[in-house]
């Protein structure tokens, strides 16, 4: 029904349905006093694919909202008894941006700068009703496509483009922050591949990246539960949240010896890459700090003898 309300152009239904893919299984919310209103709306939200949940006024859309993070649009009337949606809107963009979560404004025709206020407000667009089906969908899919444009932006932003592991920036800007929010049983560990200059030089340049990849695939697998970033050519960084530092010396040993056996057969050539591991607890820290205890752990594990873990 939507491909076909867009004959006007082949491109444009080509976009709707690489966004209604994306929407599969998106949960949107609906605010609106009127049950006729919410029925029309969940019908034309659920062809888009979207997971529909509907509130009778504003303030039964907040608590929703604040329990249910995965929302990723609302669509809220402006006359609702107890809380109206400029109220719903200004309340909820307390606690979710605009590029996490759409806001679409509705309400009757003929009120001046209700639109210009809703947006104001925080509402990244605005419908008046009774509104055409077509338009409907056409401003839903933009308004959606805004904010998939953001999160890939965000996405490539945070990641390292050789090994796809999170980058330098996203380490420096959410390592802290997830330490913060989990438990006191943190540490952080980095890692750095030894002798890897000597790999490069005898296999070449292009041989060390996609070493550097398999290693990056082998860390990936190894620490699902962590974050696990590039922070250097050659060195990585572990934030190991919520075990104690036992446990997470456990796990790098158990990592570092996995390495150790792992062939690596790039371009016909077979070799081996160890690692040193500086492990350090993370208590009362800043990051800053902790990654001057691990790097100097780090040291110590290549002064030692390399492929082992100091801590
Ligand atoms: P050590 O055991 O002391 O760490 O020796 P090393 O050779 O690994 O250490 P060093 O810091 O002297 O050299 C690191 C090398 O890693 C230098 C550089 O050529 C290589 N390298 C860094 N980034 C990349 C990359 O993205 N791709 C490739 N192929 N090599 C890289
Ligand atoms: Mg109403
Ligand atoms: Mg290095
Ligand atoms: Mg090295």
């Amino acid at each position: 029904y939507v491909i076909k309300d867009n004959r006007d152009s082949y491109h444009y239904a080509v976009k709707l349905v690489a966004q209604l893919l994306r929407n599969q299984g998106c949960k949107a919310l609906i605010a609106d006093d009127s049950r006729l209103s919410r029925l029309l709306i969940k019908q034309m939200l659920e062809k888009q694919l979207f997971d529909v949940q509907d509130a009778h006024d504003g303030e039964q859309a907040l608590k929703i909202l604040k329990n249910d993070p995965e929302i990723k649009l609302l669509l809220t009337d402006y006359a609702m008894p107890t809380m109206d949606g400029f109220e719903l809107v200004k309340a909820v963009r307390n606690f979710r941006g605009r590029d996490d979560l759409a806001i679409i404004g509705l309400s009757g025709a003929g009120k001046h700068g209700l639109s210009a206020r809703f947006i104001k407000f925080g509402a990244n667009d605005f419908l008046t009703k009774p509104f055409m089906n077509e338009e409907f969908h056409c401003r839903v899919l933009q308004t959606m496509e805004q904010l998939s444009l953001i999160a890939d932006i965000k996405e490539s932003a945070f990641r390292d483009d050789l090994t796809n592991l999170y980058n330098r920036r996203y380490f420096y800007q959410f390592a802290e922050k997830r330490l913060k929010e989990t438990s006191r049983n943190n540490s952080l560990a980095l890692l750095d591949i030894d002798f890897f200059k000597a790999i490069n030089d005898k296999f070449g340049h292009e041989a060390g990246d996609q070493a550097l990849k398999q290693v990056a695939s082998l860390l990936r697998s190894s620490f699902k539960d962590f974050i696990v970033a590039r922070v250097g050519g050659e060195e990585f960084a572990i934030v190991l949240t919520d075990i104690d530092l036992d446990q997470a010396y456990q796990l790098l040993e158990a990592f570092r010896v996995r390495l150790s056996k792992y062939d690596f057969v790039i371009n016909g050539d077979t070799f081996a890459i160890t690692v040193s591991i500086g492990l350090t607890k993370f208590q009362n820290v800043t990051l800053t700090s902790a990654m001057r205890l691990a790097d100097k752990a780090l040291y110590q594990a290549k002064d030692q003898s390399r492929d082992c873990v100091v801590r």
